[in-house]
């Protein structure tokens, strides 16, 4: 066992880092869609500062969509950069959708990004 506590930086693993739908930085995405439209989900663009390979994994969170007992909804190629989702005829007031990104360094790291489809009326 090495008791190196702090190995050099350059070889220290860091975060992927994240575009979503074109939008660099850490904030949430934000947009509108109305029902039987398809949503757009794009991850390209996404680097690792060390270039490892990145898996991608959209997920919905029904439970923070909001609205009475909120619909689940199916993200098409979810395990992919460029996925997306029909939204149903009985909507939420909202979609949210939680991109995560993982490299393969070690330890292996997650980064997240949060993209709001709001309903609109
Ligand atoms: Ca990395």
């Amino acid at each position: 066992m090495q008791w190196t506590l702090t190995p050099r930086r350059e070889r220290a693993n860091h975060n992927p880092v994240l575009v979503l739908n074109g939008m660099p930085g850490r904030g949430p995405a934000e947009t509108t869609a109305h029902a039987g439209d398809v949503v757009r989900l794009d991850a390209t663009g996404s680097t690792d500062p060390n270039g490892n390979a990145l898996t991608y994994r959209w997920r919905h969170y029904a439970e923070l969509s909001g609205g009475f007992r909120p619909v689940d909804v199916t993200i098409e190629r979810s395990d992919t950069p460029k996925a997306g989702f029909k939204v149903p005829g009985i909507t939420n007031p909202s979609f949210q959708i939680i991109l995560e990104v993982t490299d393969n360094g070690e330890p292996a790291l997650t980064s997240y990004r949060r993209i709001i489809v709001h309903a609109a009326r």
